[in-house]
């Protein structure tokens, strides 16, 4: 029997499945990654949600920066983490009572009236302000969003550039895994065996309530992160040197490629504000010059990170060391030679995958369902979308595109995905997943 068709029952199309996760999410200030997994505030998160809010509301994608924003401490960094005062202490691990931001971190300057963690994350925020901004110019001026923005971006960027050049090279390092955001990839792996794991016993993670171990770190792992963190607060998460830094102390590219491009965005925000500021895109430029310097390796075609603790390269293949593609003063051959990498037996784009996996297709660590030791996420590959058609690899980009969108639609809008079968992983309903689906849309 023929059924006929009814758009009264017709399935909602992406782009209104995509606007439910995140009306979810929203909190009515900021908007969480995943209600169950990750019920606060987090840094690079809020920068990705806003840049795909910004098509549903920019009033929202405004606020959701903002709230970001107003979080700052008064040396400059961005914390990782806000917490909701709302949400019980055992939701998730670590929690305010662990980073004790008010005091532990009174001496950097951190805010008083709500809990923070003390560590960073990607940033992603000048670039996502500057995409916001764009999306409705009028309502960004009659607000003053970019006028308020600007200078607690530009005091962001030079807390990164001048307090974290641990390795006195010019390129910004992080000091815990969680800052970088790729939490337990295989690249943290050696760096991380200097660690004294914290005993087991002495915390509980919270995480195992919601996702399955199989996708999640390893109880090793979440050790090493517990001792990394309580040591930096310990010492006032004060950053002094490579003498004052614990034992993990890495420059890794996707961060500083993120910095590079937000340092573009803060040069098209001061032009928009009318100030006649060269020193973010000269800095851009100079960056990038570094980033190529320290991290590129000619033999793996494409961006290592480097153990500032031990002074070498890391020889493992992350998704990070493909980021860098999304800058546009790097050389044509680096740029020629990367794209090769991405398509190439190791990420497989276009070959055995429609996505790009987290890790080495063929490296000893790889696990597809592991977090960031396999399986592709959204945030990556939008960003290497991007990368893909500003190198004019317009047939690769939209194949990439099609294939981010078909995954986030077919897996609830994972938290990440199998990079083979894009069987879902982790939470769904997961923020950047949606925020960055509805953003390519556009
Ligand atoms: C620790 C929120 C965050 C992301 C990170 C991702 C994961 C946290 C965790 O979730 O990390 O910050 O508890 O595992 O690795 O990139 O920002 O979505």
């Amino acid at each position: 029997r023929e059924v006929a068709y009814d758009p009264a029952v017709a399935p909602p199309s992406l782009q209104v499945r995509a606007a439910k996760v995140l009306e979810g999410n929203w909190t009515g200030k900021s908007t969480v990654p995943s209600r169950s997994l990750y019920p606060h505030q987090w840094s690079w998160d809020s920068a990705f949600i806003a840049i795909g809010l910004r098509h549903l509301s920019p009033l929202r994608a405004q606020t959701e920066l903002e709230t970001l924003l107003a979080a700052q401490w008064a040396d400059g960094r961005i914390p990782h983490i806000v917490f909701n005062p709302s949400v019980p202490l055992d939701a998730y691990f670590p929690s305010p009572d662990f980073w004790r931001s008010s005091t532990a971190g009174r001496a950097a300057g951190a805010p008083r009236t709500v809990q923070t963690s003390g560590i960073v994350q990607p940033p992603v925020h000048a670039l996502a302000a500057w995409l916001v901004h764009l999306a409705d110019p009028g309502l960004s001026r009659a607000r003053g969003f970019l006028a308020r923005a600007y200078p607690r971006l530009a005091a962001w960027h030079r807390y990164l550039l001048h307090r974290r050049d641990l390795g006195g090279g010019g390129l910004v390092s992080v000091v815990h895994p969680w800052e970088q955001g790729m939490d337990n990839s295989p690249c943290w792996d050696r760096p991380l065996s200097r660690v004294a794991p914290a005993p087991a016993r002495s915390f509980r993670r919270a995480d195992l309530d919601h996702g399955s171990p199989g996708d999640r770190p390893t109880d090793l792992d979440y050790g090493r992160y517990v001792r990394l963190a309580a040591d930096y607060r310990d010492r006032g998460y004060a950053d002094g040197g490579i003498e004052g830094v614990g034992d993990f102390a890495v420059e890794d590219p996707a961060f500083n490629a993120l910095l590079i491009t937000s340092e573009y965005a803060l040069a098209r925000i001061a032009h928009e504000l009318g100030a006649s500021e060269s020193g973010p895109r000269a800095r851009a430029e100079r960056l990038t010059a570094t980033l190529v310097e320290r991290l590129w390796d000619p033999a793996a075609g494409m961006f290592l990170c480097r153990d500032v603790r031990a002074g070498e390269l890391i020889p493992e293949r992350g998704v990070t060391g493909l980021v860098p593609l999304l800058l546009p003063a790097l050389p044509r051959d680096l740029a020629t030679t990367l794209v090769r990498t991405v398509c190439g037996p190791h990420f497989g784009l276009g070959g055995t995958t429609r996505l790009v996996p987290s890790y080495d297709l063929l490296g000893e660590a790889f696990d597809p369902h592991r977090y960031w030791r396999g399986p592709a996420w959204f945030n990556t590959g939008w960003l290497l979308e991007r990368g893909l058609r500003l190198h004019g690899e317009r047939g690769r980009a939209d194949a990439l595109r099609k294939g981010i969108l078909h995954a986030a639609g077919a897996s609830g809008f994972a938290e990440y995905v199998d990079p083979y079968t894009a069987q879902p992983c982790g939470a769904t309903g997961f923020g950047w997943t949606a925020a960055l689906a509805l953003d390519l849309l556009h």
